[in-house]
């Protein structure tokens, strides 16, 4: 085998990820959170040319997919969403018509994969605390991010920065970067009406409906959609975090004009 020094494996890790910094300090969008909307939504833009960085708190991703329904490894995806499995080359079982059972180890890599492979960055480890925003005109413009280590142990530690033309909240049920918006910037209107209780179908429809822009700048998708308007819960069925990611690609797409 080759033989290598520790100093040039410690120079090559922090060079390489210093050049990754500086090439994603600005991007077009910057999605926060690696669940099945935020990975859905990354693989779509990316293929559209943006420029696209995926913040996710945990080391790795996922977000709720590896938990499955009560910890039983298969999720449910409900037609048309199976289209956005094929996009993803995911395999599904129809167990009945239109109506498809998806393993979560599978899901969650090939999301992954599909998006990184379209060209999306994946930052692990990272969690964004706070938005940049500009006063004129009136938007988010960017995030405020330490790494997940930093809050975990109590010291007190600035955030660096990232500007983006468009942030996404794909941070699940808890809407981290809508509440921070929410109490911080109230010009910007955004008021968390809370999840309710499960209705599944229902969930699913109005997550999908209701995705896109809620400030300039600002756009929610999976279940921070449901946080935010008072959509009822789901489940573990993935249909609409699925539509919902490739529903915010076009509308930002639009948007920022491509
Ligand atoms: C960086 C953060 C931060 C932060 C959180 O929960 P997720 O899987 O989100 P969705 O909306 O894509 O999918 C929801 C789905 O998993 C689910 O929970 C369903 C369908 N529930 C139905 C029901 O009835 O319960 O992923 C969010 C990701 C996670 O990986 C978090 O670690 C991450 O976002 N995250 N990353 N900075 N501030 N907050």
């Amino acid at each position: 085998m080759r033989e290598v020094r520790e100093d040039i494996i410690t120079k090559y890790i922090v060079m390489k990820s210093a050049e990754d910094w500086v090439n994603f300090s600005n991007v077009d969008v910057v999605i926060v959170g690696a669940g099945p909307s935020g990975m859905t939504a990354a693989k779509y833009l990316a293929e559209r040319g943006f420029k696209v960085l995926v913040v996710e708190r945990r080391l790795s991703i996922g977000g709720g997919i590896g938990g499955g329904g009560n910890l039983f490894h298969k999720v449910l995806v409900e037609a048309p969403a199976h289209e956005v499995l094929n996009d993803f080359n995911i395999r599904y079982e129809e167990v009945e018509e239109g109506l498809y059972v998806v393993d979560t180890a599978e899901l969650e890599v090939k999301l992954a994969a599909g998006a990184i492979d379209a060209g999306a960055k994946f930052l692990l480890g990272a969690t964004v605390e706070d938005v940049v925003f500009s006063e004129n005109p009136l938007r988010v413009c960017g995030v405020a991010l330490l790494w997940t280590a930093i809050p975990l142990s109590g010291l007190h530690v600035d955030p660096v920065f990232i500007r983006s033309r468009a942030v996404v909240d794909a941070t699940g049920h808890d809407a981290e970067v809508l509440s921070v918006v929410a109490k911080k910037l109230p010009e910007l209107r955004v008021v968390l009406r809370g999840e309710k209780s499960a209705e599944a179908s229902v969930g699913e429809r109005l997550i999908v409906e209701k995705t896109g822009r809620v400030a300039p700048g600002l756009y929610a998708i999976g279940m921070a959609v449901a946080k935010l308007y008072g959509i009822p819960r789901m489940g573990p069925i993935f249909g609409g975090m699925l539509l919902s990611g490739k529903k915010v690609a076009e509308i930002i797409a639009k948007d920022l004009g491509k």
